[in-house]
């Protein structure tokens, strides 16, 4: 499914994240960048050790902000670090964070130049996020970004499950 917001295709795909040829792939990383299981292992395990050799220089990444490093052994030139909120009930700023590792990323890829990035559901595995209200902030900040902002050309929202597949095209629709 996909659908064009002012210059930008915004599309959702039920893949694995570390098969996109996008120029960036953005990996839900944790604040000490330090590698761990789901999305971030398997970027790390298909990317090789370069990209945590930088990860290492670098040295963190506060919740909600975004670094990058090369793409390693990816297709994708670039591998764009964000650390999404750990969900504790919805009272700890979790909304704010969660959209401002989305924003934080796209800005960080914009600055760089890139034209494409392809993004997993950050915070919907180990940190818990609740799927529908994950997905809503995550298309609804991408959507906004892009009303103000004509370098990227196409985000991709790569899904691993039918399920968060389902919640993400539910939402996509009624921003449509
Ligand atoms: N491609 C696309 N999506 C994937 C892939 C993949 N190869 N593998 C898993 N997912 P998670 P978080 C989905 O737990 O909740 C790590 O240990 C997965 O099904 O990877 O932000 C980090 O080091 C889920 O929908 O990220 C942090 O400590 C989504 O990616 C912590 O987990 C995100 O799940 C971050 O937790």
């Amino acid at each position: 499914m996909q659908a064009k917001f002012n210059q930008t295709i915004i599309e959702l795909a039920r893949r694995d994240i570390t098969e996109e040829s996008t120029d960036a792939v953005v990996n839900a990383a944790n604040s000490r960048l330090a590698g761990g299981a789901g999305v971030d292992g398997a970027i790390h395990r298909a990317g090789g050790p370069a990209i945590m050799a930088e990860c290492r220089q670098i040295g963190g990444c506060p919740t909600g902000q975004a670094v990058i490093t090369t793409g390693g052994n990816l297709k994708a030139r670039y591998v764009i670090h964000t650390v999404g909120p750990v969900y504790q009930g919805g009272t700890r700023n979790e909304a704010n964070l969660l959209a401002a590792a989305y924003t934080n990323s796209l800005k960080l890829a914009a600055k760089k130049g890139l034209q494409s990035i392809s993004f997993p559901a950050i915070s919907c595995g180990t940190y818990g996020y609740p799927l529908q209200e994950a997905a809503h902030l995550a298309l609804k900040s991408c959507v906004e970004f892009v009303r103000e902002n004509t370098q990227i050309q196409i985000i991709r929202h790569v899904l691993f499950d039918q399920k968060i597949y389902n919640f993400f095209s539910g939402e996509l629709r009624k921003l449509i």
